[in-house]
């Protein structure tokens, strides 16, 4: 096979969003199957019917016959034939750890609206929900979210090597994200994260990515995805 071919669930951005900018980004042609075949597209893929390593879970790009799973894994691998990592290991290793980073902030936005499990109806986990949000919105979102101003202040506006590179892509995401899950809690914290307000404004004023955004292959945020917006778990009295 020949091409690129990512797998992801047809009706949402989630952790395949990270891996379609990146595609989108530096004008790569791909296939995103799913949204072309249906889910039944990633059936075979996660029951092993593949050659290659069986993955666990989408997102899945399908390289030069080769099969990838994990989003940083993807992004790494990826990077050096998009242009969007500058040719050395360094540099190589530095986006990999910030991705990395991401996927946990990532992992720990899921948690808000399903904290108990991931198997479970977000209704059915409510009130752990409220609780875990609470948390994230105080603690964790501004932890992680200093911790990348720091990284791109240090970094000239960007995150790695001073120039553009997928984990810009990905920060700039992540902000989107936030400001539509969190409206009110991000609204209050963003002025504390000028560089990633910039980094993020730039990341989206890229021609293709505008371009991008504009079109329907960007899929809205919806209460599927990572993102999502349930207004109980952006208010919280309590928070002050
Ligand atoms: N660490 C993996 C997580 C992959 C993952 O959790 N994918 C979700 C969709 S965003 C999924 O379909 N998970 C199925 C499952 O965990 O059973 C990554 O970053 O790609």
């Amino acid at each position: 096979m020949s091409g690129i071919s990512l797998y992801y669930w047809p009706s949402l951005q989630g952790r395949g969003e990270f891996v379609r900018l990146a595609l989108e980004d530096s004008g790569t042609e791909y296939v995103d199957e799913a949204r072309h075949h249906g889910w039944d597209a990633i059936r075979p893929l996660l029951d092993g019917k593949h050659p290659g390593t069986r993955p666990f879970a989408p997102p899945i790009l399908v390289i030069d016959g080769q099969q990838i799973a994990q989003t940083a894994a993807i992004l790494h691998h990826l990077a050096p034939r998009l242009g969007l990592i500058p040719p050395d290991d360094q540099a190589r290793l530095i986006a990999l750890q910030h991705q990395l980073t991401v996927a946990d902030l990532v992992a720990e936005v899921h948690e808000t609206h399903h904290p108990v499990g991931t198997g479970l109806y977000y209704e059915d986990q409510r009130d752990e929900a409220q609780r875990r949000s609470a948390s994230f919105r105080r603690d964790r979102m501004p932890k992680f979210l200093r911790y990348f101003e720091d990284v791109v202040q240090k970094g000239g506006g960007h995150a790695v090597s001073g120039e553009h590179t997928y984990v810009d892509l990905s920060l700039a995401q992540v902000m989107l994200g936030l400001a539509y899950a969190f409206p009110n809690a991000f609204a209050a914290f963003e002025p504390q994260v000028p560089g990633l307000r910039a980094l993020r404004d730039r990341v989206v004023a890229r021609p293709r990515i505008s371009a991008y955004l504009a079109s329907p292959r960007r899929l809205p945020f919806n209460e599927d995805g990572i993102f999502r917006h349930y207004p109980e778990l952006d208010d919280d009295p309590a928070d002050g």
